[in-house]
């Protein structure tokens, strides 16, 4: 068993003036709310590095027993792009079709989506994002990891805020079931499909639903709110 402590080094963070440290916030808030999911996306090309980038920022996140729990897998392959369209309206043409309750197709109905999924192949990267449920260790057993479904999480909000500062644009996509994904991009077994984001630039004649985000007064108390 490995029970090596880390080593401790110094951290100093530094700090900001009072001023600067709300600016700053409004300024993140105010990027972070222009952030809409897209489902209309052109194929103009993206640079790799930005993308790249986007994931070392999700790879900062905090993890369960710093178990770092997660994969990236980027797509640009058209062939594999392609296959994974059809893995995933094939598993949505069932789900619209056969699979959801009716009492989820009625959530669903305001925002107007359907089984065909073109953003697949159009976007020019699609990220899937795998969790690992456990670690393989000596000899092949099977080591557990902790909170990796809260870790990824954390880790897929960052990758969203950074692509979002970059300018582009993506969709939180989850086909389910997700195997599929383990098949066509050869992941083991441990690594369990997590979320499929396409990533690129909305077209031009792109819309989004009219959603009103709930105010701070709608999402807050302190300390437990009135008596
Ligand atoms: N996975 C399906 C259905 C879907 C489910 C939820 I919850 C959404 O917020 C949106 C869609 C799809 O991607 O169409």
């Amino acid at each position: 068993v490995c029970m090596t402590a880390y080593p401790h080094v110094p951290f100093r963070p530094g700090r900001l003036p009072a001023a600067e440290m709300v600016g700053r916030g409004v300024e993140f808030l105010d990027q972070m709310n222009r952030r809409r999911s897209v489902r209309v996306f052109t194929d103009e090309p993206v640079a790799r590095e930005a993308i790249e980038l986007a994931v070392r920022t999700a790879g900062t996140a905090p993890s369960g027993a710093h178990h770092q729990p997660w994969t990236f897998v980027l797509v640009d392959d058209p062939a594999l792009k392609r296959r994974i369209r059809a893995g995933a309206e094939a598993e949505e043409r069932e789900f619209y079709e056969h699979r959801a309750p009716p009492e989820w197709l009625e959530a669903l109905a305001p925002l107007g989506t359907d089984w065909r999924k073109p953003f697949l192949e159009v976007a020019p990267y699609l990220i899937v994002v795998f969790r690992h449920a456990y670690r393989i260790g000596a000899g092949g057993t099977h080591l557990k990891t902790y909170y990796s479904t809260e870790s990824v999480g954390i880790a897929v909000g960052l990758l969203i805020a950074s692509l979002q500062t970059m300018g582009l644009c993506t969709l939180t996509h989850t086909p389910s079931p997700m195997e599929f994904l383990n098949a066509i991009l050869g992941r083991p077994e441990n690594e369990r499909p997590f979320v499929l984001l396409p990533v690129g630039h909305a077209a031009p004649h792109a819309t989004v639903p009219d959603l009103r985000r709930k105010p701070l007064t709608e999402i807050c108390v302190w300390n437990g709110g009135p008596p």
